[in-house]
């Protein structure tokens, strides 16, 4: 139907009287977005129920995404944009005396996810839908999404995040849809058969929230799975008084989807993540079988009709979960059950940081869930049974453990890294053992972006030049932007390249003015690293580089600098002490430098709190130079590295994750690169003083250590960083000292590029138009013909 700014203002109103229930009079802004948002909602209902019956017509094969993370963002203009209504909703809504842009950023942003893996997911559900791939994503619908941070005296200070406080307009409620999981209890022998008697009972009920693709034309649902309790209270104990008591089957439910844990990379070895973990996993497994026998009847073809993809090992109870369900209640065999779960499923492996492999004691996996633990004694016997040659190394079962990697593993008919080198690594380094029984399961799918959010949304002004200058439809087809490519040599391209970015930054500007008082000049240069704080992301080498400048400075007040704006952004985890460490240095050096008058238009740092979606669609359009500075074979892919580079950003990087593809892509000339390569980083690894050595060849660096040491940066209370100076020198594990000079050799080229404005504004376009390779959908795609099966029904 066609939509007209008139009938669409009367949705507006419509929706702000009968579902919001407030009249245009005594409206505030909260109620004209939740109006708004119902109006557009009403919009995707169609093609999502086009969808449905499409995929139910003509049998499309379905794929499944399970992931403990979403990392979804705003939805409001995101919408808008699919569904090519932005312009309509604007102007109705000017209408109506209201503002778009305002209503926008009254959303709060959801943030069910942690970092990369989270987002990841999200863009990916946005790239299914575009491309039309019938798919469902299933999580949980965490009633604290992660933390909101503050900074208290320069450290981080945590409050809960309550996105559901308010009312959340585009979800659908399904009671109907709804499980019940089982956890702890004892298995009994019954007729040859073994019966699993739960000793706790949770419901699962469903949520769903619309996923549209690009132009509308496809949509596919995500469910959240919310808990709720299998027996509402305790009658008798309340009537007794006991009210703390009888509400306590409701307190049990809902502690399972309370919050999202907020560990990046890193393993916590709780009951209740384990419980998380089977409440997401059973919830889907179950519906997805409901769904496929409501069209089949015959669970041997389930492989013909479904793919499930696990997250990261985090769902990978699937194996277990399907293995159960089609012996436990379907009767197949034991090996048939097996042979079609391993034909269903597929992993996706975002880490080889140890501290982040999953594993869980035998004790607490058959305490909670005593039938899976004992068919993953199955599965491991099963696999030992088809492959004599296996060493024992590599048992899912060892130690008293259960490795979830290695089950995960076993139980997929595909494994995949993030990036080309990641995948090399997963294969030599992860699963060597695994590989070689094994030599093609292990595939590589790197990671992509949407470029509907990541350019059309967060850099209208970007889009609009790159329409202008090569028509529409790259935003469906991202490497159309090589198009852009022989417009470079024309100067007046590139001065409206450089005048998109100076706009960016300018806004970007008065936006640092407001949420940290400060006065940042938009033609420096905005250097821009933003993620979760980790040491082997090495905020730590920036803000050691960051010293060094504010020394270089000091030591030459007169002297010329180009002008940089250190821009960091991130959260680390709460009990990551190091990482909290970081975070409070930064904001020490920041305090420093932004005070001292020798800096002024020199150097400058910012670190707004609580960086978040929202925050990077703010700062990535803005930058000039992007820091992907890993230690090298640490990062698995990354995917701000991408955002960057595609919204015209430099990379400073080393040759890790999927910054060695996008060097290829850009091209080398277009790319700072330096350090160590992930060989080299082994290999220095072995002399022990490597760090010491390193630094007495750098009196740089032996300076800012200094500096540290002496507490310039924490005159409060000098011994502040002693730790960490002390650790640099001693054991520095993640090659700071190392990488520093080379650090520093690449920032000076970066100085150099940039104080050429014509060569700078080259290399940023031609950044931009070399990644379209880096579009989610190309990523998508590659998972649907070489691990899912799965066809575009559009
Ligand atoms: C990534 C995680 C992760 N890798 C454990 N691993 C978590 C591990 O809650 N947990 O227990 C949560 C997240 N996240 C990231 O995935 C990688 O570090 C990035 O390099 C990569 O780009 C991203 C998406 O593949």
């Amino acid at each position: 139907m066609n939509l007209t700014r008139e009938s669409f203002r009367n949705d507006i109103l419509h929706h702000l009287k009968f579902t919001v229930g407030k009249d245009a009079g005594h409206a505030s802004t909260y109620d004209w977005r939740l109006a708004l948002s119902f109006a557009l909602r009403d919009r995707i209902v169609e093609p999502w129920f086009a969808s449905t019956k499409d995929t139910w017509d003509h049998d499309h094969k379905r794929v499944f995404y399970l992931s403990m993370e979403f990392l979804i963002g705003r939805i409001l203009e995101d919408a808008a944009i699919n569904l090519g209504l932005k312009g309509i909703a604007a102007a109705a809504l000017m209408d109506l005396g209201q503002d778009f842009d305002t209503l926008v950023h009254d959303e709060p942003d959801a943030a069910l996810g942690n970092g990369g893996l989270g987002r990841l997911a999200a863009c990916y559900m946005e790239s299914m839908a575009t491309l039309g791939c019938p798919g469902y994503g299933y999580g949980i619908r965490y009633e604290h999404g992660l933390f909101r941070q503050r900074f208290e005296t320069g450290q981080q200070v945590e409050t809960p995040e309550d996105w559901l406080n308010q009312r959340h307009p585009w979800e659908f409620e399904r009671p109907e849809s709804n499980y019940t999981v089982r956890f702890k209890g004892h298995l009994e022998e019954r007729h040859g058969r073994t019966v699993w008697v739960p000793g706790e009972t949770v419901i699962a009920t469903a949520y769903d929230t619309p996923v549209i693709g690009w132009e509308g034309r496809w949509a596919n649902t995500l469910r959240l799975w919310g808990a709720k309790p299998t027996t509402l209270f305790d009658l008798e104990r309340f009537n007794r008084g006991d009210y703390t008591a009888a509400a306590e089957p409701e307190t049990l439910a809902r502690t399972i989807t309370r919050v999202l844990y907020p560990d990046d990379t890193t393993y916590a070895g709780k009951e209740l993540r384990l419980k998380q973990e089977y409440f997401l996993t059973s919830a889907s497994i179950k519906d997805i079988l409901r769904r496929y026998l409501e069209a089949h009847d015959d669970l041997t073809e389930l492989d013909k009709h479904v793919a499930i993809q696990m997250n990261d090992t985090h769902p990978a109870l699937a194996g277990p979960e399907l293995i159960r369900l089609l012996v436990d209640k379907y009767n197949m065999t034991f090996e048939r059950a097996m042979e079609i779960s391993q034909n269903v499923l597929g992993y996706t492996n975002h880490t080889l940081l140890p501290e982040a492999l999953e594993r869980w004691s035998t004790w607490l996996m058959g305490t909670v869930l005593p039938r899976h633990m004992q068919i993953i004694e199955m599965i491991d016997a099963a696999h030992q049974k088809a492959n004599p040659a296996r060493p024992s190394s590599v048992a899912i079962v060892r130690n008293n453990e259960v490795h979830m990697g290695e089950l995960a593993f076993v139980m997929s008919h595909k494994v995949n890294g993030v990036s080309a080198l990641h995948t090399e690594l997963v294969k030599s380094q992860l699963f060597p053992e695994l590989t070689k029984l094994h030599p093609d399961r292990v595939v590589n799918q790197t990671n992509g972006v949407t470029p509907r959010r990541w350019l059309k949304l967060a850099n209208p002004g970007l889009a609009k030049l790159v329409t202008d200058t090569i028509g529409g439809g790259w935003e469906a087809d991202l490497e159309r932007l090589s198009e852009l490519e022989p417009h470079i040599a024309d100067a007046a391209f590139r001065e409206a390249f450089m005048a998109v970015k100076r706009g960016n930054k300018v806004q970007t500007s008065n936006w640092m003015k407001k949420v940290c008082g400060l006065n940042v000049d938009p033609d420096a240069m905005f250097d821009v690293q933003v993620k979760r704080i980790h040491e082997y992301k090495r905020q730590l080498m920036n803000v050691f580089e960051t010293i060094a400048q504010w020394h270089e400075i000091k030591k030459n007040p007169e002297g010329d600098f180009v002008p940089r704006v250190k821009i960091f952004g991130g959260k680390s985890a709460p009990g990551y002490a190091v990482a909290k460490e970081i975070v409070h240095l930064i904001n020490d050096v920041g305090r420093v430098v932004n005070t001292d008058p020798d800096m002024r238009g020199r150097l400058q740092v910012i670190y707004p709190a609580n960086y978040n979606v929202t925050m990077a669609e703010q700062l990535i359009p803005a930058a000039d130079l992007s820091e992907q500075i890993s230690t090298a074979g640490k990062e698995a892919s990354g995917t701000g590295n991408m955002k960057l580079s595609l919204n015209g950003a430099l990379t400073i990087g080393t040759l890790d994750g999927a910054n060695v593809e996008i060097r290829e892509h850009v091209g080398p000339e277009n790319f700072f690169l330096f350090g160590l390569t992930a060989e080299e980083v082994l290999t220095r690894r072995k002399n022990v003083k490597h760090a010491r050595e390193a630094i007495e060849h750098s009196q740089a660096l032996k300076d800012v250590l200094q500096l540290i040491a002496e507490g310039r940066f924490s005159p409060d209370e000098r011994d502040r960083y002693h730790g960490l100076v002390d650790r640099t020198w001693n054991s520095d594990y993640f090659m700071v000292a190392s990488d520093f000079a080379d650090y520093q050799r690449a920032q000076a080229e970066v100085d150099e590029a940039f104080l050429d404005r014509d060569r700078w504004a080259r290399m940023a376009a031609i950044n931009t138009a070399r990644m379209g390779f880096f579009s989610s959908d190309r990523s998508i795609r590659g998972y649907m013909d070489d691990i899912w099966g799965a066809k575009s029904a559009l």
